[in-house]
């Protein structure tokens, strides 16, 4: 399997955590961001995750990478077939992935020219993050130990505020859900995968 890879994506360290929680990391040839030639022809989206099977083909987004590596390794069932449990962890997901994407959305903001940033875009965006990390502490209790397509989410999407948001100061008043992150961030998946910038 070849993985389009990005060390500070945390769509890609969602994927990276479900492969080495599934048993399937060693299989998987990373594609460093600066050999990217292929990635539009594989992802017309051309975006980080994307996935070239042994069978050559290609997946993308991170969740079908997630639900294909599922489907594939072993170790915990992070997509639960029961109808329940499924609904609640793929909603979970969806939480996590929206702090991504409204992280991301900040981040890319912050980086245009001064004069050109939109406040009222940042602020939206901080917005959507800050209610769905009141939701998550209102959820913690729910996490537990568990290893499933939500928990790994939810590590990486916080791990993606302390990486870049670290303004947002997340963990004040969200005591229970700090201390599922201090615990989870122990997994060797997880303290495997901190996001750093490019030397
Ligand atoms: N929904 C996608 C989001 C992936 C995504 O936004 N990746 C970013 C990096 S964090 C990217 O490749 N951006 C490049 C671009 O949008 O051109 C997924 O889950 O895989």
């Amino acid at each position: 399997m070849k993985l389009y890879f990005s060390q500070t994506s945390p769509f890609v360290r969602k994927v990276v955590i479900a492969a080495q929680e599934k048993g399937l990391a060693g299989e998987v040839a990373f594609v460093e961001a600066a050999d990217m030639d292929g990635l539009a022809g594989d992802n017309p989206l051309e975006k980080v995750p994307a996935l070239v099977t042994d069978d050559g083909q290609a997946l993308y987004d991170s969740m079908v990478i997630c639900d294909y590596l599922d489907s594939r390794g072993s170790g915990p069932e992070l997509i639960p077939a029961d109808p329940a449990a499924r609904s609640t962890v793929l909603c979970r997901h969806a939480l996590a992935d929206g702090i991504m994407e409204a992280g991301l959305a900040r981040v890319m903001e912050g980086r245009r020219p001064e004069d050109k940033q939109w406040s009222d875009w940042s602020e939206r965006q901080e917005g959507k993050i800050t209610r769905a990390l009141d939701r998550l502490e209102s959820e913690a209790a729910g996490l537990g130990d568990t290893v499933d397509l939500s928990t790994i989410a939810v590590g990486a999407a916080l791990g993606y505020v302390d990486f870049r948001l670290g303004h947002l100061n997340w963990r004040d008043g969200r005591p229970a859900l700090a201390a599922w992150y201090e615990a989870f961030a122990k997994r060797p998946s997880m303290a495997g995968t901190v996001p750093s910038d490019p030397a």
